[in-house]
């Protein structure tokens, strides 16, 4: 192989599986391959799975022996979640130090699983640290454990250290590096064994142990399953259930997006019978306006709303200039754009607004409009179905020309 055969260059990731029986040289074969692959530029990861762990290679054995052809489907299933539980356990309890990492602009869910992820490692006695790229909102100030969360952007020396030094790095709320900005290739390059937990669709490639689940409703709902799935449910507390509620709350509209299940709502029950106040939580983070934010909202809907002509989609463009004007402190757009959805038979809304050298977008849908697509394809974003994020570099004038055209081309497709 001189050149990547267009099948691997064309295809997003595909699966060689190897089959034969024990000793026939499948290994060395892989090897060989990996080592073609790798000179090609083109990334590898090699599965084995059930194995890596002494009670994996024995479930292993159990899959492959003969004798058990009877096995059920279910049955091979929990076998090999078995496996890979007793594969993170193992990789927990030999870890030295472990780091927790969560997305740019960490939102209540990313600030919320991390922390709840934190208090449960401390709980165990590991030594842990949570590091996001950029700070975490003021609207989450009040959080248990906030005080020791690391922010690459303005300690990164010391954060570089921790990535460094860590033996496990957990990847929570984001399924891609490139959304921990510089932090990625540190993450990417370093040594430690790399855990993604992520809800968002499309994940990438990078974790050597994975639970991504798309239907989820957040990240923290994981973050309990996790917990449960380690046999430690009855370690979880209030404080560690303070960063699960906010992260289901804040990532499902309080309950109110599809992806909630009735799953969300007995973790949300089972995090009340071990004592949560969930009313305080909805009071920290709901009933916290500042005068300068209630008149930005007032000013927004007021000046700024617009219904774009035949199709069902409503905006919100606001300039750096005015956003500077109303005193704007970061976040204050947080939920912003949820008003412009709120309009009866509107399906779409957005919220574009001027920032340092580039213009921020929000979108979100009703039903089945894929904003992350539409996100995806002309503003390098990306998120879920009903809720994404986009950007661009281009003037602020010419992002709302250029999404005044590409909306209509979308909507009409
Ligand atoms: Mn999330």
């Amino acid at each position: 192989m001189s050149q990547a055969p267009n099948e691997l260059n064309s295809k997003k990731a595909f699966f060689l599986t190897m089959e034969g029986l024990e000793g026939t040289g499948k290994s060395s074969v892989i090897f060989y391959i990996k080592d073609k692959v790798d000179k090609l530029g083109v990334s590898l990861k090699i599965f084995r799975e059930p194995g890596s762990t002494l009670i994996g290679e024995q479930i292993r054995s159990i899959l492959l022996d003969r004798k058990n052809e009877e096995l059920s489907v279910y049955t091979e299933l929990l076998l090999y979640l078995a496996a890979r539980t007793q594969l993170i356990e193992e990789k927990l309890k030999a870890a030295s130090s472990i780091v927790i990492t969560s997305h740019q602009s960490p939102d209540g869910d990313a600030v919320g699983s991390s922390l709840s992820l934190y208090h449960y490692l401390k709980a165990k006695g590991k030594e842990v640290s949570v590091i996001l790229p950029d700070a975490s909102p003021k609207f989450l100030n009040w959080m248990n454990g906030v005080d020791v969360i690391n922010i690459y952007e303005s300690d990164s020396e010391n954060c570089q250290q921790l990535i460094k030094n860590a033996s496990i790095v957990f990847s929570l709320d984001y399924n891609d590096l490139k959304r921990v900005g510089e932090m990625g290739d540190l993450i990417a390059q370093g040594d430690a064994y790399k855990v993604m937990i992520d809800h968002h669709l499309h994940p990438g490639d990078f974790a050597d142990w994975m639970y991504s689940d798309t239907n989820v409703c957040s990240t923290a709902q994981m973050i309990y399953e996790f917990i449960t799935n380690l046999g430690d449910e009855q370690m979880i507390d209030t404080v560690m259930g303070q960063g699960m509620y906010v992260g289901l709350i804040t990532d499902s509209g309080s309950f109110r997006f599809p992806s909630v299940d009735a799953r969300t709502h007995e973790i949300a029950a089972s995090l009340l019978r071990k004592g949560l106040i969930h009313s305080e939580i909805h009071e920290n983070l709901f009933d916290v306006n500042t005068l300068d934010r209630l008149k930005m909202l007032g000013y927004s809907l007021s000046q700024k709303l617009k219904v774009l002509p035949n199709i069902p989609v409503a905006v919100i463009y606001l300039s750096k200039e005015e956003l500077d004007q109303l005193d704007n402190k970061k976040g204050s757009t947080e939920g912003l754009v949820n008003y412009a959805l709120s309009l009866e038979g509107v399906k779409m809304a957005a919220l574009i607004k001027g920032d340092e050298n580039k213009v921020k977008m929000s979108f979100r849908s009703k039903g089945d409009v894929p904003v992350n697509e539409f996100s995806g394809a002309h503003f390098s974003g990306g998120g879920h179905k009903n809720a994404a994020g986009g950007v661009s570099f281009d003037s602020f004038e010419k992002t709302i020309e250029k999404f005044e055209k590409v909306i209509y081309e979308f909507w009409n497709s």
